[in-house]
């Protein structure tokens, strides 16, 4: 679609739908922003644009005389494909479009994306680390929060785009062709949006509807829903495993991460020549190894990048040991899988703080992992209350409810005893008391830090 002079509708006003309105308007477009919360300030959100000249901004509900003079529509990640404006929308035969198909439409170059559950940022930081020891133009956008609208402009054939792509942004793809992909895992999340968990998996499935078949999609052998998943794929898979020897793919032998292909194995690195811990994180080096082998990076490359790389912030981060307690901000541990990794990785007696948004999943499996790990649960947010009776379904009594971080923070310092561990890891998104994960993340390295 040419984009020049077409009136398109930006929905949202956040980094999304700034990027994107940003990228609209550089190629000729007549702009109109809309976000849902009428409490935002209109020239707060015209200043975030590169270029308001021009550029209606409308708050609150949206006029149908709008919709009906709309080309096209890009739809930030947070705003579901079924609201009742995106639904007026579409019935008036309008496009939607994501800010990734937008970005992808109007950027050049190669493209690995990643998707999966959990490790997807580690894996876009690490994969972004390896390929700029080789590529000269190598931009890492996506999910991860540099919006793929803000750096497509400015590729060239030359550049190669590492994307971490989340199941919101997979909903609104259509032609989005990455040369590589990789889906790290899938387990129970974000279900109020996408209500069921075939729905949600084919959701992330998705990542590879527009590959060729020569372009090959990375896979977790370990995780039953992909290799169940896999017969319904047309393209190449790559397989990677931490539990078992494969013929072809990537795997851990011993300390040994080993790639196999075409009747070669060679080994590309060992588990000590990594600072990363715990046995997803060797899953998502495997992943990264598979992305880089596809794009032609040499092994003594990856090897070095591997070696060199540290955990990303938010993600079982140390923030500090006072009167030898240490504190880990998991902060990104949005959902009960994530969290889960996190308490095995925990060698002290440890209090959890947890609790958040409420993304109407269960908990149970998450509860079952307390035990002989977690001597106190500190609980905050909407999902306070679930959590506590399903903990307490599996035999779990020691918990406190608190009303903010602050004072959870507080109840961990009071409670904390030399050689215990504080992790937030809240096993929930932050959206019922933050605006994001980082936010909720920097907060509580702070409080910690003010102890
Ligand atoms: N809004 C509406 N109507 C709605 C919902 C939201 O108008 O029904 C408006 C809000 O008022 C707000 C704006 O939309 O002004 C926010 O847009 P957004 O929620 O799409 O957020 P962005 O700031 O554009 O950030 C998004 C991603 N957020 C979500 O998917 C919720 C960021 O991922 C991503 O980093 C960023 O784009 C850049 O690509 C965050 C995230 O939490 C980290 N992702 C989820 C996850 O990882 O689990 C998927």
């Amino acid at each position: 679609m040419e984009l020049k002079d077409k009136k398109v509708l930006v929905a949202g006003s956040g980094k999304s739908g700034i990027s994107a309105a940003d990228l609209l308007k550089k190629a000729g477009a007549k702009v109109t922003i809309y976000d849902g919360n009428e409490q935002l300030d209109r020239d707060a959100v015209a200043a975030k644009l590169e270029d308001k000249k021009d550029v209606e901004i409308i708050l609150g509900e949206l006029p149908d005389t709008v919709i009906n003079h709309t080309d096209l529509m890009v739809l930030s990640p947070g705003i579901a494909i079924d609201a009742p404006f995106v639904n007026l929308v579409r019935d008036a035969g309008v496009p939607i479009w994501g800010e990734v198909e937008l970005a992808y439409v109007v950027g050049k170059g190669k493209i690995a994306a990643i998707t999966g559950t959990n490790g997807k940022t580690t894996t876009t930081a690490l994969v972004g680390e390896i390929l700029a020891a080789y590529y000269n133009d190598v931009k890492v956008v996506g999910n991860i929060g540099i919006p793929y609208t803000h750096t497509a402009l400015d590729s060239t054939e030359d550049t190669v785009t590492v994307a971490e792509i989340s199941s919101f942004q997979l909903e609104t793809i259509h032609t989005f062709q990455p040369n590589v992909s990789a889906v790290l895992n899938i387990t129970p999340d974000h279900l109020n949006r996408h209500y069921t968990m075939e729905c949600y998996t084919d959701v992330k499935m998705s990542i590879t509807k527009n590959q060729s078949e020569n372009e090959p999609v990375i896979l977790n052998y370990e995780d039953k829903i992909l290799r169940e998943y896999a017969p319904k794929l047309h393209n190449k898979i790559i397989w990677f495993s931490a539990k078992r020897a494969l013929e072809e793919g990537i795997y851990l032998e011993g300390k040994d991460i080993i790639y196999a292909m075409g009747g070669k194995k060679q080994v590309i690195t060992t588990t000590e020549d990594t600072t990363l811990v715990g046995i997803h994180n060797i899953e998502n080096i495997m992943a990264a190894i598979g992305i880089a082998m596809s794009m032609q990076v040499p092994a003594d490359i990856i090897k070095k990048a591997i070696s060199k790389f540290k955990a990303v912030a938010h993600r079982i981060e140390y923030v500090d040991t006072i009167h030898d307690v240490i504190y880990y901000n998991d902060s990104k541990g949005t959902n009960t899988d994530a969290s889960i990794k996190a308490i095995q990785a925990m060698s002290r007696p440890t209090i959890l703080i947890a609790g958040g948004y409420d993304k109407k999943v269960l908990f149970d499996d998450w509860a079952k992992q307390l035990s002989g790990k977690i001597k106190c649960l500190v609980l905050l947010g909407e999902t306070s209350g679930q959590i506590a009776e399903t903990v307490r379904k599996y035999g779990f009594e020691n918990i406190v409810f608190t009303e903010s971080l602050e004072e959870a923070v507080k109840v961990c310092k009071e409670k904390a005893e030399p050689g215990d561990a504080v992790l937030l890891s809240p096993a929930c998104a932050s959206w019922d008391m933050f605006d994001s994960y980082e936010q909720r993340g920097d907060m509580f390295k702070e409080l910690v830090r003010k102890i």
